[in-house]
């Protein structure tokens, strides 16, 4: 790799910690979905639950976020708990992590960020719902998310439900291929919209199982690439919210956005408020769905790469 060794001290929860001195799979998991991505009390019950998907897959969970200045790698219970029940905490990427860290403050940790810190971890598999993209309306904003970019350069696969149609996913498509970013998707020809299984537009690659995604992410090491795979995997369909349902949801939501002036890191966790309120709360039982199915996934790849030389 290009870069120098990190000299920044983890802090490892007892859990990852054995799982590291005996090779065991772990699996990475993001902190801003549970304080900006969803609702207390659901937002702590999903995270033990993924959790603990994770470890009924045959993997060990690794949730990352930043607490009072020391980067974890794995939280325990009560960690877990304070994190979803507090205020105003902030929501850390690639450009504000290490102020975040130096200053002693507490910060959650999005794509991007999860990305960074498993790394740092030796930990290459990384399971959320769904990364940031292309907003709308990008060409006037220049809203794009920074997760596209660490894609590029931070050897993590991180397995994703695709990109929720609050994003331009065209255009967000478009930055991912610029990037070089490897887009996969699990089992089907079409790229995959968060709560809804498929879209109209094509998935760049496809592949069917976890052993084939282990494989490509070894291959594009040996290939001495840079960064990561996004690999999209469609929520379950008996789960899916139909997109025709959600179009003018998230055309109402992002009027509102418009309308309030919202901007900046201030978009997303925006619209998947308004998003949960319209629907009555169907997005978030989906969005739980989804989330663990892709836990379940990135348990089966990092089990895979374990026994895949590097
Ligand atoms: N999508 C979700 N839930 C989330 C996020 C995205 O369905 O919680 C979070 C992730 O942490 C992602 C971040 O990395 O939002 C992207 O924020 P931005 O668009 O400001 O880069
Ligand atoms: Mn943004």
């Amino acid at each position: 790799m290009t870069t120098a060794p990190s000299t920044l001290p983890l802090t490892f929860s007892a859990e990852v910690a054995t799982a590291r001195e005996s090779g065991a799979p772990i699996v990475a998991l993001e902190s801003t979905i549970i304080t900006h991505g969803m609702p207390y009390p659901q937002n702590l019950e999903v995270a033990r639950q993924v959790e603990q998907d994770i470890r009924d897959a045959g993997a060990v969970p690794a949730t990352i976020a930043v607490i009072r200045g020391a980067l974890h790698i794995g939280l325990d219970d009560d960690q877990l708990s304070d994190l979803a029940q507090a205020k105003d905490v902030a929501k850390l990427s690639r450009a504000d992590m290490a102020v975040c860290i130096a200053s002693g403050g507490t910060g959650a940790t999005t794509v991007a960020a999860t990305m960074i810190a498993a790394n740092l971890a030796g930990i290459e598999v990384f399971a959320t719902g769904g990364i940031g993209g292309v907003h709308k309306g990008a060409e006037d904003s220049f809203d794009i998310s920074a997760d596209l970019m660490e894609l590029s350069q931070t050897p993590v696969t991180v397995i994703a439900a695709g990109a929720k149609a609050i994003l331009d996913v065209p255009k967000t498509l478009e930055v991912l291929e610029t990037q070089g970013v490897p887009v996969i998707t699990v089992g089907q020809d079409s790229f995959p919209a968060f709560w809804s299984a498929g879209s109209a537009l094509q998935s760049p690659l496809r592949l069917d199982d976890a052993a084939a995604i282990a494989k490509a992410h070894r291959t594009r090491a040996a290939m001495g690439l840079p960064g990561g795979q996004l690999v999209a995997n469609p929520i379950p369909a008996d789960e899916e919210i139909p997109a025709a349902e959600l179009a003018p949801i998230i055309a109402q939501a992002q009027s509102e956005a418009d309308a309030q002036g919202v901007s900046g890191k201030g978009v997303t966790p925006f619209l998947l408020q308004r998003i949960f309120e319209l629907t009555e709360g169907h997005s978030l039982t989906a969005n739980i769905a989804l989330v663990r199915n892709n836990a379940r996934l990135g348990a089966k790849i990092a089990a895979n790469l374990v026994n895949l030389p590097r």
